[in-house]
């Protein structure tokens, strides 16, 4: 007969191991889907079907300037997967360094080129201003 016990680990306590890492699996598979949907993306879907809005991180390139309005305030952004175009089509945006005019309330003086921001983007495919940037923070990992 073997020195050695048959089972070195119960197979309840091997279930319970098992059990323990499984219960973990799901609960990291939760948190990066729920990160994934809270972090960038579109927010609750509005009443109106035109209007979408979205929370987006980027990298501020340039601030507006008031002296000269041809200087946007552009931030190269990171790809927001389910962008909705102007026909209602979920086309997605790749990443790309675009202007996103702020609404009038934004302050951007905390703001330099080269920050990491998160921002709320506002569309309105209906009325004017259709793109609108309506609340900025820096983006903290
Ligand atoms: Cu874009």
């Amino acid at each position: 007969m073997s020195p050695f016990p048959a089972h070195p680990i119960c197979p309840w306590r091997q279930l319970t191991v098992l059990a323990n890492c499984s219960l973990w699996l799901v609960i990291a598979s939760l948190a990066a889907l729920l990160h994934g949907c809270s972090d960038t993306g579109e927010l609750a879907q509005s009443p109106d079907p035109d209007v979408h809005t979205y929370i987006v991180h980027g990298i501020l390139r340039q601030l507006p300037d008031p002296e000269d309005p041809s200087k946007q305030l552009l931030i190269l952004h990171q790809a927001i997967p389910n962008w909705i175009n102007e026909e209602g089509y979920e086309t997605g945006m790749p990443g790309m360094t675009m202007p996103f005019p702020p609404a009038p309330d934004i302050d951007l003086s905390p703001f330099s080129p080269g920050d990491r921001v998160r921002f709320t983007l506002r569309v309105n495919w209906e009325k004017a201003p259709r793109l609108q940037l309506t609340r900025i923070e820096p983006w903290l990992e």
